[in-house]
């Protein structure tokens, strides 16, 4: 297919052409003349990270066209589209992912070779994009993708951050933070668009003024402007000729605020004033599951927020003259309460600046918006006090207060004799001082509210949201979480992608459910010794990196038992830190104990005390174990700086996934679903997602401990102290003893005090309660990877049977059940060269 200069179709998408074709020759020549044109080098001269952004941006080129012609296609036929608006998106590295949604990752790396480079060294020179804290921010990227992937018309809205989630380095064993400057050396897959900007206001008074209609209305007049302008990230479709944008929203300053300084004459203090509105985007807030209540969190929603909803009801007016279709055209998911405030927003926009009335105006917000609540942690709901959020969103207040004006007298009606429940679901809390609870404004504004596991769900039904439940019992569902295989199978683990290929073909990866059709192959010894020599290899390659990065050699033997994730006390490392402390005992004793690498990555909140003094309790029991030349069987490998990149290394080398929580306290997890996607075993408690992982892969295969979620509110209510158990238990009391004596930290012998204090007193997590369960069920795991046939069965049981934990299943479910979405497939005219 050749263009020509008369081609009668201009518009048309070409896929081929000499700049973007997929052919061999044209991607070495696309690669070549970027490192030559864009990044102005002679390509002897080029340094490694030229070549990096010169392959990224000839890969870019190639999604341009798919690009456009996604965007042009939505508006053509005037597609209902799905926004989904996160204060969080944990993207990772972009290059492998955009390679293979193209289906040009061998060719490329053919073409690589040629030149003497290697493409799998390229790819790690790019910096995560790490926009987000954990789960929830991952789950986003997740989800975008599978959005692309399933052909969906949708959108991601966010915040630029300057700076992502911090850098973690270890010094003496703590964790210290540096900033992560992701942008230093320019981010290759971002356009900038300053031609979309848009102005969002902060503080000020309102006013009530005639609308020359006889009527009255309400006019916000800010105190201070700042301008958010948006940056574009391609977010492609695997296969599918797709690609979605998620548009990130930067903060400058705006024209108005400088100046008046300008011409006053103040040139140095105008230019230096600037950073007040640019902090707005300087930095994501470090915390998971909890809520710091700080002031410029609250104009980061607001800033990003106002942006989204701008941008959103501008392109709808572009295609409509009147808002009765807002609901048919829009979907806006609200990633837990972070843009929650995006209700009232959308509100002021249809009633005071389009003139709709309260009525109808609420009508279409209700039917737009979808509501996730991603914990049931009371530290984690955002609460923001009305005297704060007068000041910087007083009109928003006006809103939120009519809102709950009109939900109260519909309460009251429904309910005409019980004032307490009026008081519970209120989106004011009264108290010494009152609050605006983001999580009551949510649900009232959503018609759709999920959780993401089933005990999850049903925990928001019956205790978080019980009294919403019983007014609009209609509105609640479930949608449990699910992760890309693309990231979380395919590309990190290509040893396994391949074996699972050449025994069901390749369709697994973007229908996941094939995976069952390896059922038959577990009971095959050829295939469960090639998924041996598969893990072996992943853990060789692991065992590597620790070699290089801690310096310490490790026996592919030992069982690799992982536990990745933020660290917070309701995820108890502090559980897993106790069972090694009782092995090594055991061990110091002369019990035989199978020989074990203890895999840790977590960053700690940087103000969290007693997180960072458990990273400091692993470090140090760490050093010992380590260095205990009589214990060589036993290893602990804390991993610096976990993120993104770090798990797609760690996940195909795990043996066992260690998934702790206290039991009704993990709304889902999603890495329980990466570690046995790539074959490894759960040890886990009853407790979000683990309950449908157990389910779906039988209980066989499967290692339960501990109390359910009922159970740990009763301990919990009746307040059973952990030194209860202590005395109870012996193993348990020498390792606290062990711990306590300073045995692990013989400069500073009182330094895990804090630690043990709150295990032998209130101990909120029930570590102390679930210690002998826990201990026990890793004696059942060591039995069961004695037996290596046994293992790597229960291991294939696993992988043939997670097939629903993609995120293509829980995105179908959202489509379908919320927002009322369906595909619209993108045709690349005329031909698609590249899809045959
Ligand atoms: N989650 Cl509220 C976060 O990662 N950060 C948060 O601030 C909140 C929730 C997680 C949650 O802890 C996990 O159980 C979920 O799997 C994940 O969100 C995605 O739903």
């Amino acid at each position: 297919f050749a263009t020509s200069a008369q081609d009668p179709v201009p518009s048309r998408v070409r896929v081929e052409d000499d700049r973007t074709g997929m052919h061999p020759a044209a991607l070495r020549r696309a690669f070549t003349d970027h490192v030559q044109f864009s990044r102005a080098r002679d390509f002897e001269a080029a340094t490694s990270f030229d070549r990096f952004v010169a392959l990224s941006l000839a890969v870019r080129d190639r999604l341009v066209e798919r690009w456009s012609q996604t965007q042009r296609t939505y508006y053509e036929k005037d597609v209902k589209r799905a926004y989904y608006l996160s204060a969080e998106f944990l993207l990772g590295r972009a290059l492998q992912s955009n390679l293979q949604a193209l289906g040009v990752e061998e060719t490329y790396r053919t073409v690589l070779k040629e030149l003497g480079i290697d493409l799998d060294e390229m790819m790690e020179l790019e910096h995560d994009a790490g926009l987000g804290n954990g789960g929830l921010g991952r789950l986003a990227a997740c989800i975008l993708e599978s959005m692309a992937t399933l052909e969906l018309p949708g959108q991601g809205y966010g915040i630029r951050y300057e700076f992502g989630i911090f850098e973690q380095i270890i010094r003496d064993g703590a964790q210290v933070e540096r900033a992560d400057e992701w942008l230093k050396f320019g981010n290759p897959w971002e356009i900038e668009r300053p031609e979309y900007a848009v102005t969002v206001g902060f503080g000020g008074r309102t006013e009530m003024v005639q609308d020359g209609r006889g009527g009255y209305r309400v006019l916000w007049n800010p105190a201070d402007h700042v301008l958010g302008v948006p940056y574009d990230t391609p977010i492609a479709g695997h296969g599918s000729g797709t690609v979605n944008t998620l548009r990130l929203w930067a903060a400058r300053a705006h024209e108005d605020f400088d100046f008046g300084l300008f011409n006053a004459g103040d040139y140095v203090s105008a230019v230096q004033q600037k950073n007040a509105s640019e902090v707005i985007s300087k930095v994501l807030y470090p915390n998971d599951n909890f809520d710091k209540g700080k002031e410029l969190r609250l104009r980061q929603e607001y800033f990003f927020v106002a942006c989204s909803i701008h941008d959103i009801v501008w392109r709808y007016t572009k295609t409509h003259d009147d808002f009765s279709k807002f609901g048919d055209k829009v979907a806006i998911q609200l990633n837990d309460t972070h843009p929650a405030i995006a209700i009232a927003e959308l509100m002021r926009v249809l009633v005071d600046e389009h003139a709709l009335s309260w009525d109808e105006a609420w009508t279409q917000t209700v039917r737009a918006f979808g509501y996730t609540n991603h914990t049931l942690l009371p530290e984690a709901l955002e609460r923001w006090p009305v005297a704060l959020f007068e000041r910087i969103l007083p009109r928003h207040l006006e809103i939120i207060q009519e809102i709950n004006r009109r939900l109260l007298r519909a309460v009251t009606v429904a309910f005409p004799y019980d004032q307490g429940r009026a008081r519970r679901m209120s989106i004011f809390e009264e108290g010494p001082e009152r609050m605006v609870r983001m999580a009551h404004l949510a649900v009232i504004g959503s018609h759709s509210v999920n959780g993401v596991a089933k005990l999850h769900s049903e925990l928001v039904r019956t205790s978080l949201f019980r009294d919403f439940h019983e007014f609009w019992p209609e509105r609640f569902s479930n949608k449990t979480n699910g992760v890309t295989p693309r990231r979380w199978l395919f590309a990190c683990n290509p040893k396994l992608s391949r074996l699972i290929t050449s025994r069901i073909g390749p369709r697994f990866v973007t229908e996941l459910e094939r995976l069952a059709e390896l059922e038959p192959a577990v009971d095959d010894p050829s295939f469960l010794a090639e998924l041996r020599a598969i893990k072996r290899a992943n853990k060789e390659a692991l065992a590597r990196i620790v070699k290089r990065d801690l310096g310490f050699d490790v026996d592919v033997r030992a069982i690799f038992d992982v536990q990745i994730k933020r660290l917070h006390e309701y995820k108890r490392q502090l559980l897993n830190a106790l069972h090694i402390v009782t092995l090594y005992l055991r061990a110091k004793r002369g019990e035989r104990v199978h020989p074990r690498l203890f895999i840790f990555g977590a960053k700690a909140a940087p103000g969290y005390r007693q997180a960072k003094l458990i990273i400091k309790l692993i470090h140090a029991i760490a050093s010992v174990v380590n260095g205990d030349s009589r214990v060589p069987e036993l290893k602990v490998a804390f991993l610096p700086n976990y993120r993104v990149s770090l798990a797609e290394k760690i996940i195909p080398a795990a043996d066992l996934s260690e998934q702790i929580s206290t039991a009704g306290m993990e709304a889902s997890g999603t890495g329980n679903m990466k570690l046995a996607m790539n074959g490894a075993l759960t040890i886990g408690t009853y407790d979000g997602a683990n309950i449908e992982i157990r389910e779906a892969v039988g209980a066989e295969n499967f290692f339960l401990f501990g109390l359910t979620a009922e159970e740990v509110e009763a301990r919990l209510a009746s307040g059973v102290p952990g030194r209860a158990v202590y005395e109870a238990d012996p193993e348990l009391r020498e390792a606290l003893d062990f711990i306590r004596s300073g045995f692990f930290s013989p400069d500073e012998p009182d330094a895990f005090h804090p630690l043990v204090d709150e295990l032998l007193g209130r101990d909120r997590y029930l570590v102390m309660s679930d210690f002998r369960a826990y201990a026990d069920a890793q004696k059942v795991v060591e039995r069961a990877f004695l037996d290596e046939e046994g293992w790597s069965r229960k291991a294939a049981l696993n992988i043939a049977r997670v097939g629903s934990f993609s995120s293509d299943r829980t995105v179908r479910e959202y489509a379908n059940e919320i927002w009322q979405i369906e595909p619209c497939p993108i045709r690349l005219v005329p031909e698609d060269p590249a899809a045959e």
